[in-house]
């Protein structure tokens, strides 16, 4: 046969166009799109359903080592399983340097975390807590000379927290080496004020993680984030942008003519400071826990609003995969654990493509292309990925998904295949959902069910991120 793998009949979409194809596969790469391809040893018919480029899941955690006693409960055979059934074919998660540890080995530690158990193909970002000169002008070249190109920075979190001056050095050799920083944007002496505050008046329960962590937090750590990375003149990300005042600042960042790029994530759509109320039953808002925390409804319209303006790049999972019951949990802390000692964050990188597929395309708010873009092509654009990932393109690997995109599908755990205790979007409804993924030519899942192996995941590493290269000035 000319092909091992035809796909027949697809309506292929990507960030750029919309056309009918049969798509040849040899060797785990496109090398045919065509009408009437010749025979392949494999033959798929789409049935003009769509087939998009797999979904890239540019922030996830999986396994990640942590400081504060939590644990997460996806490795990277779980997490990557559960990724590949909701239409994932590259992740790339974080490795993250300990206190005391050097950036080599925090990620020699994700590799061997990773080795023999990836379903789907992976690359990692680096968390850096310790920007010393050695780690910066040494081993941060290092890395990235062996496909870790980004790098994540935090601005609270003791364990993990940077201040300005360090920042302004993080930045600097980012720009010196052509790498991308992810920027986590909350104002760190706002919260522990408000949290003790909070604490002292007997204010503990889970709903109150939101009334530490207000919008005005996130927007001054925001607004302070774009002046560092002008002062420096560097691009930056700016990660899980919540709401109405990070958006402002971010619109008024790019107005500038910054490169200042954004994610955002489900929780932002689908989520309200609500679901952390005790109502929902005792401590099951800790389920919905996560920083920035989600907002309220009028807000979760401004991101749709933002989303479909170009403020955001990138449409991340942010999946932390945290268990609700047992140790290193949600609750590890105790059965009414007060909500600055439950762990952040929300499982959803099986749900990431079908929530905003459903209320994003079908619904009218996104049309496909955008969503292409902001799921896989600029996930790949802007961590080095592209175009062997985040295209349907000849030469490009072939990374694919056929949707069924006219169900109605509500969202259960027990169908979910993470190794977390439950979802935050349990009951929702979809009405799409991906009915293959097809990893390098192979089908790792159909219909929810997971069909590949451990292992078959590869390591890619990235190239530096064009997105990254400083503004061109005259
Ligand atoms: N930051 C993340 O990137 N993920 C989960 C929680 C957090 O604070
Ligand atoms: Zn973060
Ligand atoms: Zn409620
Ligand atoms: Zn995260």
């Amino acid at each position: 046969a000319a092909f091992d793998l035809v796909i027949r009949n697809a309506r292929c979409a990507t960030a750029a166009d919309v056309f009918d194809a049969d798509i040849g596969i040899k060797g785990g790469v496109i090398v045919a799109l065509g009408k009437h391809l010749a025979a392949g040893q494999r033959e798929i018919d789409a049935e003009r359903r769509y087939v998009l480029p797999g979904g890239v899941d540019g922030h996830c955690h999986i396994d990640q080592p942590m400081m504060d006693g939590s644990v997460m409960a996806d490795d990277f055979w779980t997490g990557t399983r559960s990724a590949a059934c909701g239409g994932n074919t590259t992740v790339i998660p974080f490795a993250s340097q300990l206190k005391g540890q050097g950036l080599m080995e925090a990620v020699a530690e994700s590799h061997r975390r990773a080795a023999g158990k990836a379903a789907v193909d992976y690359a990692f970002h680096l968390i850096i807590c310790e920007p010393t000169e050695h780690a910066l002008k040494e081993e941060l070249p290092q890395v990235m000379r062996e496909g870790c190109t980004s790098f994540k920075v935090y601005m609270t979190y003791d364990d993990l927290k940077l201040d300005d001056r360090q920042m302004l050095d993080v930045l600097a050799a980012a720009r010196h080496e052509g790498a991308m920083i992810m920027m986590h944007a909350e104002n760190t002496d706002c919260i522990a004020w408000l949290t003790e505050r909070l604490i002292a008046a007997g204010h503990t329960a889970p709903k109150f993680h939101a009334a530490a962590r207000p919008m005005l937090v996130e927007r001054e750590a925001t607004h302070r984030a774009i002046a560092l990375a002008e002062l420096v003149d560097v691009p930056i990300l700016i990660v899980h942008v919540s709401g109405r005042e990070a958006i402002e600042q971010i619109r008024w960042g790019q107005a500038q003519g910054l490169k200042i790029y954004a994610e955002t994530c489900p929780q932002y759509l689908f989520l309200t400071a609500d679901d952390m109320d005790d109502h929902h039953g005792h401590m099951h808002g800790a389920k919905c826990i996560c920083s920035p925390p989600p907002r309220d409804k009028a807000n979760q319209q401004v991101v749709w609003d933002a989303l479909q303006g170009g403020v955001f790049e990138v449409f991340s999972s942010d999946h932390a995969p945290f268990r609700f019951a047992g140790e290193g949990g949600k609750l590890g802390a105790g059965p009414d654990a007060s909500f600055d000692k439950i762990p952040n964050g929300v499982p959803g990188i099986e749900t990431r493509l079908p929530l905003l597929f459903s209320a994003g395309v079908l619904e009218g708010r996104l049309d496909i292309c955008d969503f292409v873009a902001l799921t896989s092509t600029n996930v790949a654009k802007m961590y080095g990925l592209y175009p062997r990932k985040g295209s349907i393109a000849i030469g490009a690997d072939a990374d694919l998904v056929i949707w069924d995109a006219d169900l109605d599908i509500e969202i259960r755990n027990e169908n979910l295949h993470h190794d977390v205790d439950y979802t935050p979007y349990e009951g929702m409804r979809v009405k799409a959902w991906p009915r293959m993924t097809i990893l390098r030519g192979e089908v790792v899942a159909e219909r929810g069910k997971f069909l590949g192996a451990a292992g078959q995941g590869q390591y890619i590493p990235c190239d530096l991120p064009t997105p990254a290269k400083p503004r061109v000035r005259t």
